[in-house]
This record gives C-alpha cells, sequence and structure tokens, in this order.
C-alpha cells in the first residue's frame, strides 16, 4: 500500500514524463494472445525492457483455467527475470478485477516495469474496462473471418488504435492478408479516436515472429505522436479520473444496500413497485430521502 501512495504521488508529479507505456491486448478465444505475449514480451525484454503482464478475466474465477493454460503458453517469459505475469485474479466482479488491476498497474511501474501488457478476452466487456486502463488499445485477429470471429463484439473495433492480425506464417498468409485489407478499409469508415492517430492493421506471426519487431516500432511511433501531442497525457488524466467514479459507483451502491433505514425498507418497497401499488420512481425517493437523513 505504501509503494502504491508513493508512486500515485510521484505519478502526479510526473505524469508528463511518460516513461511507461500501457498497452491493452484483447482478442478472441484461440487468436494467440498467450502465444504472441510470450514472443512480444521476450522481444521487448531483448532490448531492455522490463515487462509485466496483466490478465483481465473475470470468466476465468469460474474455470480456473487461465493460470495453468498461460504458464505453459508462455514458458520462456515466466521465467525471464525481467518480466512479469500476473493471472486475472481468481475472484470478484468486473468492477473489483478492474481495481485491482488498475493499482496494479501502478504498483508495477513503480517498481521499474516500462511495458506493461494488460491482457483480456474480447467477448464480454472487460475489453472496454482495459481500453481504459491503456495508453494504446491493439485487437489480435486470427487469419479467420466471419464464424470465428463473430464472438467479437463490434464495438470492440471502434475503440481498437491497432488491429493486429497473427498467425500470418506459411498457409495461412493469404488469409492474413485478405484480412489486413478487409480491416484496413473497415477502420476508414470509423470515427477517429485520435486527432493524431489513425488506427493501423498489422500482421505478424508469433511463431516465426515476423511482423513483431515492425509491430514494436509502429506502437513506439504512436507513442512517440501521441505524447508530443500531449494527447498522451490527456488520456491518462482522463483515464485517472474514470478509475475513481468506477470505484465510487461501485462502492456506493454497497454502502446504500447495506445502510440500516433502507435494508428496512428495501424488501416491502420492493414488493410494492412490483405490485404496482407505488411508482419505481417514488420508492427510490423514499429510499434515498431515509438514506440521506441518516447521514444527516
Ligand atoms: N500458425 C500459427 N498459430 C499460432 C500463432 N500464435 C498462436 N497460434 C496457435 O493458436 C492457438 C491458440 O493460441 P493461444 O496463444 O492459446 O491463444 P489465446 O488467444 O491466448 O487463447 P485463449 O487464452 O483461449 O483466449 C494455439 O494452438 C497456438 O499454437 C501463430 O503466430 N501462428
Ligand atoms: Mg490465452
Amino acid at each position: 500500500m505504501k509503494i502504491l501512495h508513493d508512486n500515485i504521488a510521484e505519478n502526479t508529479h510526473s505524469l508528463s514524463k511518460q516513461t511507461t507505456f500501457r498497452i491493452g491486448l484483447s482478442g478472441p478465444p484461440g487468436a494467440g494472445k498467450s502465444t504472441f505475449i510470450e514472443a512480444f514480451g521476450k522481444y521487448l525484454t531483448s532490448k531492455n525492457h522490463k515487462v509485466a503482464v496483466l490478465a483481465v478475466d473475470p470468466s476465468s474465477s469460474t474455470t480456473g483455467g487461465s493460470l495453468l493454460g498461460d504458464k505453459t503458453r508462455m514458458p520462456e517469459l515466466s521465467c525471464d527475470d525481467n518480466a512479469y505475469i500476473r493471472p486475472s485474479p481468481s475472484c470478484g466482479t468486473l468492477g473489483g478485477v478492474t481495481r485491482t488491476t488498475n493499482e496494479a498497474i501502478v504498483l508495477c511501474e513503480g517498481t521499474g516495469f516500462d511495458v506493461v501488457i494488460v491482457e483480456t478476452v474480447g467477448v464480454g466487456q472487460s475489453e472496454f474496462a482495459v481500453a481504459d486502463m491503456v495508453d494504446i488499445f491493439c485487437l489480435l485477429i486470427p487469419p479467420a473471418g466471419g464464424d470465428e470471429l463473430q464472438g467479437i463484439k463490434k464495438g470492440i473495433v471502434e475503440v481498437a488504435d491497432i488491429v493486429i492480425v497473427n498467425k500470418s506464417d506459411g498457409d495461412l498468409i493469404p488469409a492474413a492478408r485478405r484480412i489486413q485489407t478487409e480491416y484496413i478499409s473497415a477502420l476508414k469508415f470509423m470515427r477517429k479516436r485520435s486527432k493524431v492517430w489513425k488506427p493501423k492493421v498489422t500482421r505478424i506471426s508469433s511463431f516465426t515472429k515476423d511482423g513483431i519487431p515492425e509491430l514494436w516500432d509502429t506502437l513506439s511511433e504512436y507513442r512517440k505522436v501521441m505524447v508530443e501531442s500531449t494527447e498522451f497525457t490527456t488520456r491518462r488524466q482522463k483515464q485517472l479520473k474514470i478509475w475513481m467514479w468506477n470505484h465510487i459507483k461501485d462502492n456506493i451502491l454497497d454502502v446504500f444496500c447495506e445502510n440500516h433505514k433502507v435494508e428496512d425498507k428495501l424488501p416491502m418497497l420492493e414488493n410494492l413497485v412490483m405490485k404496482g401499488a407505488v411508482t419505481p420512481g417514488f420508492a427510490a425517493d423514499l429510499l434515498l430521502r431515509d438514506f440521506i437523513q441518516t447521514f444527516k
């Protein structure tokens, strides 16, 4: 906790220094996220970066499979002294996981990790939470269209700063090229998120490592352009505000429901509302009035 406080204080002073880089990575199951992080992470540590990988996957708490899977899929990176891999917290709601991840990012940066990768599977709401945590949001997709990509939410493409087509190797190269072209045209029609950055579509292979150095160059270029235009700082500032509000929203409902006056009346009022005896608005006003009165 102390590191966290010190670091937050330091971060506020040095918001303009921006020495760290937070990269969000999302993609449908099987896109190759774990394999990519292994390859990309090793590339970064070979360039003297310190890399932290944080998984955000509230659903994995039920399967419990993600830790085992990722240990075997990132065999080298998990043994690398310059890398830290944190599996998804094994409990809690998306709100809870989001909070611990926000704090883990700050902690990792405070202990010297300059690149933080936040990974999530792109089929729920967690990818939007991750997009609000990072400096750049990457969408990783396999070279397959239609059915296989149906699982990813349409809106997720709109928040992507870069689309990475993985598995561009061997027989899959033509398909990967096709998908790349499709995404380039699709992105042309999307509303731009940044004044200075046009979303790009790159092609890589996590097996052969083709395209990985070029991808890092593109990410670094993004960072440079964003820092120079001050959008980098503005985004982080907005995110700090979002983090605070998320936390307030998550907690205020708990405080409300646990309030003794509210607790007493809640079941009865819910019942009356369902029967149509009082309007929902009236019942809510009544409960809120009682809630506020306990603080007077
Ligand atoms: N040909 C090829 N296959 C790949 C590549 N990257 C990953 N794969 C394969 O794709 C499959 C899925 O890879 P994972 O890294 O487990 O994918 P993931 O996105 O982490 O999957 P989940 O954790 O289930 O969401 C595995 O069989 C990998 O070997 C690649 O660059 N080329
Ligand atoms: Mg995985």
